[in-house]
C-alpha cells in the first residue's frame, strides 16, 4: 500500500516572521517510521508549499500512486484540512482518507456529526503510531479494523468510535523518518536547517489552556536515552543538522533524567550541537546545577511559559504564582548563556488596557531575550475554555481558523474582542519596541542577527515610518489585520 502523510500549510506568525520557520511535522515523521515494512509511506510538509497546494498534491499523488492519504492537523488548521481532503476526493475518489493529530482526537464525535464527514474515511484519535500502523495493515487485509483501538470507522455511512487506546510504550516505537521518504524539503529557522526530536511525551502540570491532557492524559513518559541518542545520531550524521528543535512539552519535569539524558549527549562530543526545548518557570528556577548541564550539553536556547506578570492571571490561567520562579529560571539560563524565549499569554478576563501595558512591561524587566505573545484562545475542550464560556466571554466559539494565538476570540470584563486586538498589537509597539537582539542571542546565530539588525530592520523602521506618516496607528494595525487575514487563505483550495 503507498501512503501519503500530510501536514498543513497554515503558519502562524507567533514570534518571527512566517517566512523565517519552517519545521517539519514530527506527528507524521513518527508515524510513517512505524508503518511495516512492505509498505511505502511518504511525507509532505505543506508550509512548504504554500503557493502551489493543489498542484504539488495533484503531481505526488499521480507519481506515487497514493491509495491512503494521512492529514495532520491542530484546530486552527481543521478548516484547511477539510478543504484538502474535499479536493483529494474529488481529485480521486478511490483514495481513502484519515485524519488525526489534536482536532481530530479533541473532536472526533463532533466532526462526525457535520458534512465534513463525507470528505473523511477515518479518523484516528491521540497517538497515531500503532493506530495508524495497524489501519494500513487492515486495508490490505491483515488486520481488523474494528479491532483497532482509537480508530474511528464508517459503518453503512455513519462513524463508529473504537474505544481509545492506552498510551503507548514508547520504548517500542522506531524512529521517525526523515530520509528521501519526505518529498518536501528545506526545513529552517532563519536560514540554520533545523530537524525535530522527541525525548518525552505529556505534562502533568494543570495549565487550564493547554490542550495536552486530550493527546495523553495527565502523564509524563520518557524515551530511552539511548533511542534518543540514535535518533541525534540520525540527525546529527544523516542529516548534516546541528540545529534541534525538542518537541517535549515539559522535559525538566524529571530533572535526574534530564542531567542523566545531558551526560549521555555531552559523552557524544558532538561538535556546534544546538538544542531548543521547552521548559517550566518552576523546575527551571529550582535546580540550577540541571540547568547548568543542560546548557553543557548543547542547549542554546529554552522557551519558559511565563505567560503573565499579574497572579490574578496566572492563577486563572490554573497557574501558581511563578512571577519569583520565571524571574530566577531566566536567571539561572542567562548564567549559563542559554537564550530564553519567554512565552506571554495576553486576554485574561481582568486585562485591560494598563494590564496589557504591564505584562509587556513585566517582560522588559524580566529581561528575557525573545517573546512568545500570544491572546489567550479557548481551545476546544480545555478547562479554560469552559471558565470564559461561564462567564460569556467567548466572542468567537466555532470559527477554529482563528485559534492560533494570534486572533482575539474572547473579551475581558473591560475590553471586547477587538479592543483587546489592538491593545495586544499596540502595546507591544509602544512598550516592547523593535526587537534588540542581548548579547546572548547574537551569538547563536550572528548572520541572520546582523540581516536583523543592519538590513532588515532599517529598512522596516523606514517603511513603518512611512505608513505611520500616511496612516497612523490605527492605519498601520489596520494593514497588520489584512496581512493576518491573507496568510492562511489559500487561493486553490477556495471554491
Ligand atoms: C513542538 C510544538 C510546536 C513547535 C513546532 C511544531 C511544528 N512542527 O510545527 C512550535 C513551537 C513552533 C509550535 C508552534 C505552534 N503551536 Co505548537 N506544539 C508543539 C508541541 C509541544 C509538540 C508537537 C509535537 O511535535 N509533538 C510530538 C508528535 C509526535 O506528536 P503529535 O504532533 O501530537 O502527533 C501525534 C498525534 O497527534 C497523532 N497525529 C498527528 N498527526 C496525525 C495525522 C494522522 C493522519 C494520524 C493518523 C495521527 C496523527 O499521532 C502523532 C504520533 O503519535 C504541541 C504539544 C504536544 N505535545 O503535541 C504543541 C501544540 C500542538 N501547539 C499548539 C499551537 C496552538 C501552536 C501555535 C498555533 C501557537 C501556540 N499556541 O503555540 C503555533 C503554530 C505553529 C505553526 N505551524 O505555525 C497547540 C494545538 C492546540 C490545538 N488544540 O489545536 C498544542 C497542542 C499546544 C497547546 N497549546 O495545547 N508548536
Ligand atoms: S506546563 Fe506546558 S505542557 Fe504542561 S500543562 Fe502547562 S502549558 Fe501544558
Amino acid at each position: 500500500m503507498n501512503v501519503l502523510l500530510i501536514s498543513m500549510p497554515d503558519v502562524a506568525p507567533i514570534i518571527i516572521h512566517e517566512t523565517a520557520i519552517h519545521l517539519p511535522n514530527h506527528g507524521i515523521a513518527s508515524i510513517a517510521g512505524n508503518i511495516d515494512e512492505g509498505h511505502n509511506v511518504y511525507l509532505v510538509d505543506l508550509v512548504r508549499k504554500r503557493r502551489s497546494i493543489t498542484k504539488y498534491l495533484s503531481k505526488v499523488v499521480k507519481k506515487h500512486d497514493i491509495d491512503l492519504i494521512g492529514l495532520s492537523a491542530m484546530a486552527w488548521q481543521y478548516d484547511t484540512c477539510i478543504k484538502i481532503a474535499k479536493f483529494l476526493k474529488t481529485l480521486a475518489p478511490h483514495l481513502k482518507i484519515v485524519i488525526g493529530g489534536y482536532h481530530a482526537t479533541l473532536m472526533a464525535e463532533e466532526i462526525a456529526a457535520t458534512k465534513d464527514a463525507g470528505w473523511i474515511d477515518f479518523m484516528i484519535r491521540g497517538e497515531g503510531e500503532e493506530a495508524c500502523r495497524r489501519l494500513v495493515n487492515a486495508l490490505t487485509g491483515t488486520d481488523e479494523i474494528t479491532a483497532i483501538p482509537s480508530l474511528s470507522y464508517k459503518k453503512d455511512g455513519v462513524f463508529i468510535h473504537n474505544p481509545k487506546a492506552e498510551n503507548l510504550d514508547l520504548s517500542t516505537l522506531k524512529l521517525p523518518v526523515r530520509d528521501e521518504r519526505r518529498l518536501t524539503w528545506g526545513y529552517h529557522v532563519m536560514h540554520s536547517k533545523i530537524e525535530l526530536l522527541e525525548t518525552s511525551r505529556g505534562c502533568t502540570r494543570a495549565c487550564n489552556f493547554c490542550s495536552m491532557k486530550h493527546m495523553y492524559g495527565r502523564t509524563f513518559r520518557t524515551f530511552p536515552i539511548e533511542r534518543v541518542i540514535r535518533d541525534i545520531d540520525d540527525i546529527y550524521y544523516k542529516r548534516k543538522t546541528r540545529f534541534i528543535f525538542i518537541t517535549d512539552d515539559n522535559i525538566v519535569l524529571d530533572a535526574d533524567r534530564v542531567m542523566e539524558l545531558c551526560d549521555a549527549i555531552i559523552a557524544q562530543n558532538y561538535t556546534g550541537l544546538k538544542l531548543v526545548v521547552q521548559a517550566d518557570c518552576v523546575t527551571m528556577a529550582q535546580n540550577e546545577p540541571m540547568v547548568a548541564k543542560m546548557a553543557e550539553a548543547g542547549f542554546a536556547s529554552v522557551f519558559l511559559g511565563i505567560e503573565n506578570g499579574y497572579k490574578n492571571n496566572l492563577s486563572s490561567a490554573g497557574k501558581g504564582d511563578i512571577i519569583a520562579h520565571s524571574k530566577k529560571a531566566i536567571e539561572n539560563c542567562h548564567k549559563y548563556g542559554m537564550m530564553v524565549i519567554g512565552g506571554l499569554i495576553f486576554g485574561f478576563p481582568d486585562d485591560n488596557e494598563e494590564s496589557i501595558a504591564g505584562n509587556y512591561a513585566f517582560f522588559k524587566d524580566i529581561n528575557a531575550d525573545a517573546a512568545y505573545c500570544q491572546v489567550l484562545t479557548p481551545y476546544p475542550k480545555t478547562g479554560m475554555r469552559k471558565n470564559l464560556l461561564e462567564q460569556g466571554l467567548i466572542t468567537n466559539e466555532t470559527d477554529y481558523k482563528k485559534y492560533n494565538g494570534l486572533w482575539a476570540n474572547v473579551r475581558t470584563h473591560h475590553l471586547d474582542a477587538d479592543q483587546l486586538q489592538y491593545q495586544f498589537w499596540y502595546q507591544r509597539q509602544i512598550v516592547l519596541g523593535w526587537w534588540d537582539p542581548s548579547s546572548k542571542v547574537r551569538r547563536q546565530g550572528w548572520a541572520w542577527i546582523s540581516i536583523w539588525r543592519f538590513l532588515f530592520k532599517p529598512f522596516l523602521k523606514m517603511r513603518f515610518a512611512r505608513i505611520m506618516k500616511k496612516y497612523g496607528w490605527e492605519g498601520r494595525y489596520q494593514l497588520e489585520v489584512a496581512r493576518w487575514e491573507r496568510m492562511n487563505r489559500f487561493q486553490d483550495l477556495e471554491g
